[in-house]
């Protein structure tokens, strides 16, 4: 049982700004694997009275002194989270030493090892677990980092800036010293030491700067960057054209490592990424790691002015950054990969984890107004949502202005920790319009839902939004709806702008034709609900004809709900299922997308790819989950039934001999490829065993390899044994795809049931302290194995607990992040919710972190 007492939320309301300002800090590492010694060198000036109040944690102080004279252990209080400074003069030089053990840091925040090599992790609270510091992100300052470390086992050495100094030190170590001139909060300082195989590159910047880009990976991985640095180049050039930002320091630096909590980190100058999320070659990564890779380079590099030149005033300000960043990185990728299949992408992500978030007990406005471990608040309300305001606000001011609001801010914001009130002002100020009703979608939490209804000469639209935890009565939100009128041989409109900004508005139709269906929030134009009146027939005629591609995806994936629903409910109370009409339909329509030539292969395969279990489960009340995961089983045995004479021929021309590429064409072509394996395999078509296994023999491309082993699992018996077998011994050497190796396990229906998935975990090749194994084996177990997870017998539940509470003894981040998989219980059938309420409780009784008790007491209410 742990003795931390319970924190105190902070709140929004509570902000005051800090007493002092840090005119310069020094930062001076001594490294050594299990006794680091650090040296911080604080030039203050006084702004407000009281005491000097500075974070640590898990840390030694060594001593502090003032303008040279060591201080007594009178003079200051020192507590497990805070070293307190009484008697400050307004302008003075402290220097604190202070000491960790960098080799025993399973937490992955601070100063730990990770393969051998010192790295960091400070946001968003893990500066203080490397020295007392007020660690805020208002707290801006420039930083000089000299690091000394052994030559030989440490050959490199990194921080932010540019490096300034390098040379020999006693006893066969040596130093470097790094600055940075762009004053900076704590939390993007970073430090790395090690040995490194390094990737080399420039880019030229608008203004004519060469700028050295450097990425060092794992000895021998230095090929494997080549997808990164040319997706890096790529971002830099955009943010240029897309918003006139230019790169700054005089080098760009990004680091692989393979322990780490998150994706990846913008400390200025020097990202570190979790090698997960950098590595790629044909051979050993899928087209959909190639696709996060891109995106998460441009996320993290366009930091560099969402984040870092203008950073958060606090952390409620979260979504000032991340948001921002999101939408950012979204329209790179749009641009790089297709508006319309990036749309559509972008929107199945959030649906299927934020409208869940929105949906259950840990629902929180995109700003929130308190928290208390500020790690848990990295979510996809604060991510994804976040990025919907902003391109909602683009699509009420229109790019042009879009573009002047977003120039105002970072003109008149830079250098500066900011608030979204700050943000918002600037578009206000710059294109002259009010948008104080625009606030309300920062502050309240929930999906909205928008009731579409039509005579034969208006539409009605009307706003909705109900109670979440913390918050009783919402108020009206300003919504852009952009829809058309599409008749029977295609649209009979343009498509119209509404912006719904009371309660409800009632519009008159371009024309009143009798027989027209709406096509309503086009391009998902605001983050909501819809409940339109709309029938089998109109998705139908949606499907077949609107001539927006993301409406018309959407429209198969409304039939494929329904269907899934009526499917669920069937099997639930032991009912044949009664969908012959509406399948027979819904699978005329998709094969009429899969044959047209007007549309591209991604899009056919997003088409394909049918709903997941968690979008039936938040269509329903009570449900069985493992009736839904059949119902998704049955519908993809359907389709591939009555496909059967399409997905042979289909697979057959689209393969592919030339030389691999990672480029959205040819991944297009193996994703549709692939949904026609599945579909096969699926609806146990007698071609489908033999091709998966040829294709698994055969793959000179992971998403093909991988695809076929996931075929051969589902398809079960002794093949999959061998080709599971073969698969580990081939890729031995790869950490990244042996976590591929684990994810497929554990997402399957294992023969041997939670037993086997016991025995992975004492597997030679799992290690606990590394959290992609953990997320590949038990985030996967509890996000992706309906069946085994969610088993009545309570199995899966016991054993995904015991894993979080194993997690929690080391790493708590980690574990309130899987724990969060435990959300969806109020949408669960009584016996399930009563399961998963036990298992809370026990999580509760056992002392938990901070992290995992908030999440775990939140989700229980
Ligand atoms: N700012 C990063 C996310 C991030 C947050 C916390 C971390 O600590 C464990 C790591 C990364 C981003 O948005 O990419
Ligand atoms: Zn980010």
């Amino acid at each position: 049982m742990r003795t931390d007492t319970a924190p105190r939320p902070t709140l929004l309301s509570d902000y005051t700004p800090y007493n002092f300002s840090l005119d310069s800090v020094t930062l001076d590492f001594d490294l050594r694997v299990e006794a680091t010694q650090v040296t911080t060198t604080l030039s203050v000036s006084r702004k407000a009275g009281g005491p000097m109040r500075l974070n640590g944690e898990g840390i030694t102080l060594k001593s502090v002194s003032i303008d040279g004279q060591i201080l007594a252990r009178k003079d200051y209080q020192l507590t497990q989270t805070e070293l307190v400074l009484d008697n400050v003069p307004d302008n003075c030089v402290i220097e604190i030493i202070t000491q960790c053990n960098p080799s025993q840091n399973a937490t992955l925040m601070g100063l730990y090892v990770s393969g051998g090599r010192f790295c960091t992790q400070c946001e968003a609270e893990g500066f203080r677990r490397i020295t007392y510091y007020p660690d805020r992100p208002d707290v801006l300052s420039v930083f000089t980092v000299k690091i000394t470390a052994d030559k030989s086992k440490f050959p490199y050495l990194l921080a932010n800036g540019n490096m300034t100094d390098n040379g020999e030190a006693p006893g066969g170590r040596h130093f470097a010293v790094w600055e940075d001139p762009f004053p900076k909060p704590c939390y993007l300082f970073a430090l790395v030491a090690g040995d490194f195989d390094i990737l080399e590159d420039s880019f030229t910047t608008m203004s004519g700067r060469d700028i050295p880009l450097t990425i060092y990976v794992d000895r021998g991985d230095a090929p494997r960057a080549d997808y990164a640095m040319d997706a890096l180049k790529r971002s830099m050039r955009w943010d240029e054209t897309a918003f006139g930002r230019e790169y700054d320091l005089d080098r760009f630096m990004i680091v692989a490592v393979r322990d780490f909590n998150f994706g990846a980190m913008e400390n200025k100058g020097l990202n570190i990424f979790n090698s997960s999320l950098l590595l790629a070659d044909g051979p050993s990564a899928t087209d959909m790691n190639f696709e996060r890779i891109e995106s998460v380079v441009a996320h993290e590099y366009f930091h560099n002015w969402t984040g870092n030149r203008i950073t958060c005033r606090d952390w409620f300000q979260l979504c000032l950054k991340e948001g921002f960043t999101v939408f950012r990185d979204q329209e790179f990728s749009a641009d790089q990969r297709g508006a319309a299949v990036q749309r559509i992408k972008d929107v199945r992500a959030l649906r299927a984890r934020q409208f869940a978030e929105d949906a259950g007990p840990l629902a929180h406005p995109v700003r929130p107004s308190q928290y208390e471990k500020i790690d848990n608040f990295y979510t996809a309300t604060i991510y994804e949502k976040g990025a919907e305001l902003i391109r909602m606000l683009k699509t009420l001011l229109g790019a042009d202005d879009f573009r002047k609001g977003c120039d105002y801010y970072f003109e008149t914001l830079d250098g500066t920790a900011a608030t979204v009130e700050q943000f918002i002002e600037s578009f206000e100020a710059a294109t002259d319009r009010d948008l104080s009703q625009f606030m309300l979608w920062y502050e309240q939490a929930g999906t909205p839902v928008l009731d579409v209804k039509r005579d034969s000469s208006s539409v009605t639209f009307t706003q909705s939004l109900r109670a979440t935890p913390g918050q009783k009565t919402k108020r009206p939100m300003p919504m852009p709806i952009k829809w058309q009128v599409i008749g029977k041989d295609g649209p009979v409109s343009d498509p119209q702008m509404t912006v719904l900004n009371g309660a409800s508005i009632t519009v008159d139709l371009p024309n009143d034709r009798p027989d027209t269906t709406l096509s309503v929030l086009q391009d998902f134009s605001s983050p909501v609900r819809i409940n339109s009146r709309n029938e089998t027939g109109d998705y139908l005629r949606l499907m077949g004809g609107d001539p927006n591609s993301f409406n018309r995806w959407d429209a198969g994936q409304t039939l494929a709900t329904k269907l899934l629903s009526t499917l669920t409910g069937a099997i639930e109370s032991g009912r044949m299922p009664r969908v012959d009409t509406a399948l027979r339909d819904y699978v005329s329509a998709l094969r009429a997308t899969l044959l047209s030539p007007d549309f591209d292969n991604n899009f056919k395969a997003l088409t394909l790819s049918s709903p997941s279990v968690m979008t039936i489960l938040q269509t329903r009340k009570a449900s069985d989950p493992t009736a839904a995961a059949l119902a998704v089983d049955w519908l993809h045995r359907a389709i591939g039934d009555r496909l059967r004479g399409d997905l042979l021929p289909l697979y057959n021309d689209l393969q592919d001999s030339g030389p691999f590429s990672p480029d959205a064409a040819a991944a297009g072509r193996r994703a549709l490829k692939n949904a026609s394996l599945a579909l096969m395999g699926a609806s146990f078509h007698p071609q489908a065993a033999p091709l998966a296994l040829e294709q698994f023999n055969d793959a000179t491309n992971m998403t093909d390899e991988l695809s076929a082993l996931v075929t051969l699992s589902q398809l079960g018996g002794r093949r999959v044994d061998q080709s599971l077998s073969r698969f580990y011994e081939k890729w031995e050497h790869n950490p990244l795809v042996i976590d591929k190796w684990f994810a497929v396990q554990a997402m399957r229906k294992l023969p041997g049931g939670i037993h086997d998935l016991s025995d992975l975990t004492e597997h030679s090749a799992y290690d606990r302290r590394n959290p992609n194994r953990v997320r590949a084996l038990v985030g996967n177990f509890a996000m992706s194995n309906p069946h085994m997870f969610h088993n009545i017998d309570g199995t899966g539940y016991d054993f995904f607990t015991a894993q979080i509470l194993d997690m929690d003894s080391r790493n708590p981040q980690v574990a309130a992040r899987l724990a969060g998989a435990y959300e969806i219980w109020p949408k669960l059938d009584k016996a399930r919710q009563a399961l998963i309420q036990d298992q809370l409780r026990a999580i509760m009784a056992a002392g938990p972190s901070q992290n995992l008790s908030e999440i775990a007491g939140k989700i229980l209410g």
